[in-house]
């Protein structure tokens, strides 16, 4: 009788320890900081532009645009495309040595900024509809993949053409 009730009793305490051990497995994988960063990845991006300008052209054929793009989220965002009323078509150039290249998109990074300016990555405006004064205000709508929501809409001011911001 005696040993039976013992037999018993270590059945039930190994079935004890398993279930201990599967509610440790559960508890430790729900609070480890891995599986928090791993969702701290999967947030959207999340955008916003400061510090937009245009040089004023010398001519109406060509301008650049500079703008940074903040991207407070936890995936990485494309600036695929631009579009303004002050041109006809504007391409995303970056810079390599002294030479630019077009470029299908730039990318904003995931907890971090892209930086468009001088001798670096730079929107060109081209076909310009009118050469505008300093101080005119041009609005550039900006097209972005992987992020919501996909377009964001600034209005920049056109500074005089040696201008060069500071910091
Ligand atoms: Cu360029």
């Amino acid at each position: 009788m005696s040993r039976r009730r013992a037999l018993a009793g270590a059945i039930g305490g190994t079935a004890a320890v398993a279930l201990a051990a599967a509610t440790g497995v559960f508890l430790s994988s729900c609070s480890s900081s891995g599986a928090h960063a791993a969702a701290r990845a999967k947030a959207p991006a999340e955008l916003s532009v400061s510090g937009g300008y245009i040089p004023r052209p010398l001519l109406t054929d060509l301008a650049a645009a500079y703008v940074t793009v903040t991207n407070t989220g936890g995936t990485p965002a494309e600036l695929t495309s631009v579009s303004t009323p002050l041109a006809a078509h504007v391409t995303l150039h970056t810079t390599k040595g002294t030479t630019m290249y077009q470029v299908a998109s730039l990318t904003v990074p995931a907890g971090g900024r892209l930086s468009l300016g001088t001798g670096g990555d730079h929107l060109m405006l081209e076909n310009l509809t009118r050469r505008p004064p300093v101080g005119a205000k041009v609005t550039l709508t900006l097209h972005f993949a992987h992020a919501t929501p996909a377009t964001l809409t600034v209005t920049v001011p056109v500074r005089p053409t040696t201008y060069h911001p500071e910091g």
